[in-house]
């Protein structure tokens, strides 16, 4: 040990317990920062036996698996809660009735970190265009760390000490503690309604959200949702996306003559949208987004537009699986609440209706408290056969028939993918069926059935290959 982290070590053992709640990927990234800081650390876990237990630092001794405990947290200087736990989790309330501070692993992050931050929060778009910035800064020769809820816990990132910029993902969970973040750049990209069964309502969502723009020193905004502005910090730089023809500076699209669309900033025309591997308008945006914030940290036009060209979007986002009988199959698992899935179906569906064709939307699973019925005209419009699976089937169907549905499309009960894809077959089957696309987009979490959207999607895509392997 050095004397200055000999100092460090004595100063931070003086500063109090730190309880670390929650031993997933995020506790475990704090356990070992604030372990090598020299802080005296504690962790606690709901699990009996937390996967990651034999991770944490041997210097970790007070470990308290089985429940949080609410004993553990009332002596903590400071507690670091996971971003899965709610803060009206007792234990963590009755912690902060008795005034002790509780923060997110991207408060520690952003008070260590010296070099300028990304920030990217929305409902929808987060991780396509952190990794779609991430790339940008990196194709520009920028020693750059992209990670945050896009599952690289920020303070990991901390270990590479030639990182020059950080593009930064948060939640609404992390955000909801986070404090001053001070971002070179901060976006909110969309808000739709998403996690109501944790923040109460589309006001807590939106003011977790919004967190992400204090002590930012410039924003980008999305003019067709004024819920993406910041309600202060008016004077700061700003920079716009939108999907009509923008103004000096700004970014959005033109479309010519010729019925061709173009990527624009201001009057200038800076890629034609065909010339894109991302598909669909929300893509269109979700590109503008990443221009916007690397402009706004300084990254070469031409070089990101040469990125953005490249680029061939997520798995598991509106991804191509393939084509059956005639029929095309769309993995949008990650389609995780009515936002995504309205992009989806809009999407997907204005490329099938100029060919008389209609889609065959799979929904369902947990449905976190969102209104189903808005996504009725959506469906009117664009789908033929809906298919439910999960736990909240029956109130989703609920919503959408109050809602008000067309008479031509049909509702099918099927509780898992196994038995959506029966019905597929089924339904298919007939003559008179227009459906030339199914399209998982449940716009629900999948934790009833899946222990995540990917294993949701995957499973998907391996019955799209039985049903092929079937029909051959
Ligand atoms: N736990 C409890 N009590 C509870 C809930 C959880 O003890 O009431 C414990 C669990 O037993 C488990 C641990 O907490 O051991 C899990 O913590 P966590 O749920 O916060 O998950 P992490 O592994 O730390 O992952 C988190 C993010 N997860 C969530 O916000 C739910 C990851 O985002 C993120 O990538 C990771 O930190 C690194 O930053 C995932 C996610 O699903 C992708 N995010 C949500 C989303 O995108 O919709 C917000
Ligand atoms: P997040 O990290 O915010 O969940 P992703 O990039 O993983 O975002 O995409 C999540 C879902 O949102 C996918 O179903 C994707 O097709 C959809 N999506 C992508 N861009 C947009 C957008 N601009 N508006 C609405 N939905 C979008």
């Amino acid at each position: 040990m050095t004397a200055s982290t000999a100092a460090t070590t004595l100063l931070h053992k003086g500063s109090g317990l730190q309880v670390v709640v929650g031993l997933g990927q995020s506790g475990l990234s704090v356990a070992h920062y604030l372990a090598e800081q020299g802080y005296q650390v504690a962790i606690t876990d709901n699990q009996e036996n937390p996967a990651l237990a034999d991770k944490l630092p041997a210097t970790i001794d007070i470990r308290q698996f089985g429940a949080i405990d609410a004993e553990l947290l009332q002596q903590a200087a400071r507690i670091i809660i996971s971003p899965g736990i709610s803060l009206d989790n007792a234990a963590i309330a009755a912690a902060r009735a008795a005034n002790i501070p509780v923060v997110s692993d991207i408060q520690l992050f952003c008070e260590a970190c010296t070099v300028p931050i990304i920030a990217i929060t929305g409902s929808n778009a987060k991780s396509t265009v952190t990794t779609l910035v991430g790339q940008m800064a990196a194709d520009a020769g920028i020693n750059v760390g992209v990670g945050g809820n896009i599952g690289v816990p920020a303070l990991s990132l901390l270990s590479n000490d030639k990182m020059e910029l950080v593009v930064l993902e948060l939640s609404s969970f992390q955000l909801e503690t986070v404090t001053n973040l001070g971002a070179q750049v901060a976006t909110v990209l969309n808000m739709s309604p998403d996690h109501l069964d944790r923040h109460g309502d589309m006001l807590g969502y939106h003011q977790a959200k919004h967190r992400i723009f204090q002590g930012a020193k410039s924003v980008v905004i999305n003019r067709e949702d004024a819920l993406t502005r910041p309600l202060v910090s008016d004077s700061l730089p700003r920079l716009s996306t939108g999907i009509h023809a923008p103004n000096k500076g700004h970014y959005g699209l033109i479309t010519d003559a010729a019925g061709q669309t173009y990527l624009a900033r201001g009057t200038e025309h800076l890629i034609s949208a065909d010339k894109l591997k991302i598909k669909g308008r929300h893509n269109l945006l979700n590109a503008q987004a990443a221009l916007a914030l690397g402009e706004l940290a300084g990254l070469p036009l031409e070089s990101m537009l040469n990125t953005l060209q490249q680029f061939a979007g997520l798995e598991h986002r509106c991804q191509y699986v393939a084509t059956v009988a005639g029929i095309d199959y769309f993995n949008d698992s990650k389609g995780t609440n009515i936002g995504s899935t309205m992009a989806a179906v809009e999407g997907l569906g204005a490329v099938y209706a100029p060919k008389d064709g209609k889609l065959l939307l799979i929904l369902g699973g947990q449905g976190k408290g969102q209104q189903f019925g808005e996504l009725s005209p959506f469906i009117n419009q664009y789908v033929s056969q809906v298919l439910f699976i999960g736990e909240d089937s029956q109130q989703i169907e609920q919503h959408l028939r109050a809602a008000g549905l067309s008479d031509e499309v049909s509702l099918h009960q099927c509780q898992t993918l196994e038995g959506a894809f029966a019905m597929i077959e089924q339904v298919t089957a007939s003559s008179l069926s227009q459906v030339q696309a199914v399209l998982l987009s449940p716009a629900c979490a999948s934790f009833d059935q899946f222990n995540g959207f990917v294993a949701r999607g995957e499973h998907f895509s391996q019955l799209v290959k039985q049903l092929d392997a079937v029909s051959q």
